[in-house]
């Protein structure tokens, strides 16, 4: 497994890679199923469930403030990959439009695809949390998510749902694919909560 796709960890940076994580080299391509190929002129954004519903179109989303994020990115699969560098549009932002119940305590992860997965509201409403549409200064791919994908950085990455197209905000917790399929429910990497089981 070290060597060809994977390294260790150098002193300085082996602080930043949580337990039983290997640096990938490249930037690996983790999907379930198909990848959709969605044009930003049919992209659309859909908020529902214990929020009013209201419907984002591209033009909406890069209309908000823009911004540079470098985050780390840790796939439960043990690989992470540190410092990828994205654009996009702030999570906060993104609910300062949004009019969400106060009774709201999770939301799911809506996909282009069918993929789905799901937050409590205090991990997702956070400052380093993101919708990016680049990736180190080009376009996102779309095996990497593109035209637009959620990026939750303090969680494993099957948080980080590429090709969304939706949140629905609930008043209870509900499983998302993975998390129906043995993932754990939350998935902090530093705590390796990888498993339900
Ligand atoms: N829609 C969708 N989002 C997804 C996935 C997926 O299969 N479908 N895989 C998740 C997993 S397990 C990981 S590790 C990351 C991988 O992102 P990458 O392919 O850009 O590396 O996307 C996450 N988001
Ligand atoms: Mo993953």
């Amino acid at each position: 497994m070290i060597g060809k796709f994977f390294h260790k960890p150098a002193s300085e940076e082996s602080d930043r890679v949580p337990p039983g994580q290997y640096l990938a080299k490249g930037f690996p391509v983790l999907t379930y199923g198909q990848t959709p190929q969605i044009s930003t002129e049919d992209w659309e954004f859909r908020v529902w469930g214990l929020a009013k519903e209201i419907i984002f179109k591209w033009s909406d989303f890069v209309a908000m403030p823009q911004q540079d994020f470098t985050a780390d990115f840790h796939c439960v699969t043990r690989w992470s990959k540190l410092d990828v560098k994205w654009t996009g549009v702030k999570v906060t932002d993104l609910m300062s439009k949004l009019e969400v119940d106060p009774k709201a305590t999770h939301l799911l992860e809506h996909c282009y695809g069918g993929y789905t997965t799901n937050l409590p509201l205090e991990d997702f409403v956070r400052e380093e949390n993101f919708f990016a549409h680049s990736l180190f200064g080009e376009p996102l791919p779309a095996e990497h998510g593109g035209p637009m994908r959620l990026v939750i950085p303090h969680l494993y990455a099957w948080k980080s749902a590429k090709w969304i197209s939706g949140l629905e905000f609930l008043d209870h917790e509900e499983s998302g694919f993975w998390e129906r399929n043995g993932y754990h429910r939350r998935g902090e990497p530093w705590a390796e909560e990888r498993y339900s089981f």
